[in-house]
């Protein structure tokens, strides 16, 4: 539901840098009982407070693992020109028949020997969207009604094939030797406010029962979960390497991607694109969007316990460094837009210095190098020589080619397969 005008009024977007109200960021590397973490084996412990704190504050609680299985719904071995092999496969979350399913849309490099690496992402309007290819299959989901050709109402049409394409630079990925894996998030669970009803929220909900109300998953979360099944389907795939999949998303669905790499460690890299508020931004700063701004416009996004921290960000017990922070050793990409100021890139790139210690503490570089920059890089200077890479693309709100070629560079040095 759109805010009321009167609830919107009550979060005027600051974008002053004097106007950030004072804050104290918890610190990923002090207990909650104010103890040093100095060791890995203390991390892990540290790690798994924190883990609980983000399900039950900020993400929700998301039920157990359910079982998977799968169907093949078509297979083209002559895509992209013979390139690619492109595949749609049904994953269903549960063995019922009437299990609910999502289509992931599934693209391998012909020329790999073996198992190659792959990235795994949500997209926000449907498989068809991400290429013109008239084969793929057009999503048949609850969709945003976009008053344009591309939907009629809620559902999806055929005038939407390709209209995602450039997010999604499909021949690029499987030129350099990867493969693409993608779903509409939708399927998952619808984007609007139904009381977390339906997606899988209904079917797998009722596990959650001795769950409080405030605490239970939201979307995001429920999203997640579902990237994580689709790993659990990967797994099973011999044309991919699941012990080398990267999970990127843009926007909310960045701040789905870091959730999933923060609560599934099998996520061997994780990319956040202008994911922002409840992404990679640092809460405290309460400058651009606003805890209260975004519970206000997206309330089914978060749990409802997250309500409590609007206005009040320091009442919070994490902040989303420490989520960053949850990745590690793992590589982690953030990235932002100049024009982006919504999603705070400060804050974003200050969250990726302040996991930087705990990257060192687990025996990596971090953001690589002996210290850490003491400024955010200018615009279009990447860092990523070190396991947390960072960069502040040039343009508005959205997943760009130079984003890709950042993402592809640093897969290449960390995902490439150790002989
Ligand atoms: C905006 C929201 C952001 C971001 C964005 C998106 O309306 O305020 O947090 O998630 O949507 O997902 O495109």
């Amino acid at each position: 539901l759109a805010p009321t005008i009167a609830e919107a009024q009550k979060f005027v977007a600051n974008y002053d840098e004097s106007k950030i109200p004072d804050y104290q960021l918890p610190d990923p590397l002090v207990t909650q009982a104010g103890e040093a973490v100095t060791t890995p084996e203390q991390w892990r412990e540290r790690r798994s407070v924190l883990v609980d704190l983000f399900e039950k504050h900020v993400y929700g609680v998301s039920p157990k693992p359910c079982p998977i299985r799968h169907s093949l719904v078509s297979c083209d071995e002559n895509a992209l020109g013979g390139k690619a092999v492109r595949r749609e496969v049904d994953v269903f979350f549960g063995e019922s028949d009437d299990a609910h399913s999502m289509r992931l849309l599934i693209y391998t490099p012909t020329k790999s020997t073996g198992a190659s690496a792959a990235f795994v992402g949500l997209n926000f309007q449907g498989n068809h969207t991400i290429d013109p290819d008239p084969s793929i299959s057009i999503t048949e989901s609850w969709v945003r009604d976009r008053r344009d050709d591309s939907t009629d109402g809620h559902r999806a049409t055929a005038a939407g094939r390709g209209v995602a394409a450039s997010r999604w630079p499909v021949e690029t990925i499987i030129d350099r030797g990867y493969s693409l894996v993608t779903i509409y998030y939708g399927d998952i669970d619808p984007d609007f406010d139904d009381g977390f009803q339906n997606g899988i929220h209904g079917p797998l909900g009722s596990q959650l029962d001795d769950v409080p109300q405030v605490h239970r998953w939201g979307s995001i979360a429920a999203w997640a979960y579902g990237l994580s099944r689709a790993l659990d389907y990967l797994e099973t795939d011999s044309a991919i390497d699941a012990t080398r999949v990267a999970v990127i998303g843009h926007s909310r669905l960045g701040k789905t991607s870091l959730w999933a790499g923060a609560s599934d460690p099998r996520f061997a890299m994780v990319i956040s694109n202008d994911s922002g508020c409840g992404g990679a931004a640092l809460s405290r700063r309460a400058i651009g969007e606003t805890i209260g701004r975004i519970n206000t416009s997206f309330p089914h996004w978060f749990c409802d316990q997250y309500v409590k921290y609007n206005e009040n960000e320091n009442a919070c017990p994490v902040d989303q460094h420490e989520l960053l922070a949850l990745i590690a050793p793992r590589p982690l990409y953030v990235a932002s837009a100049t024009e982006d100021q919504w999603a705070d890139p400060k804050g974003e790139f200050m969250s990726a210095t302040l996991a930087d210690p705990v990257y060192r503490l687990l025996g990596t570089d971090g953001m690589g190098g002996k210290s850490l920059p003491d400024e955010m890089p200018a615009a279009d200077q990447p860092i990523k020589s070190g396991r947390i890479g960072y960069h502040l693309r040039t343009g508005k709100h959205d997943l760009a080619k130079y984003d890709w070629e950042q993402y592809l560079d640093f897969a290449d040095k960390h995902l490439t397969k150790k002989e």
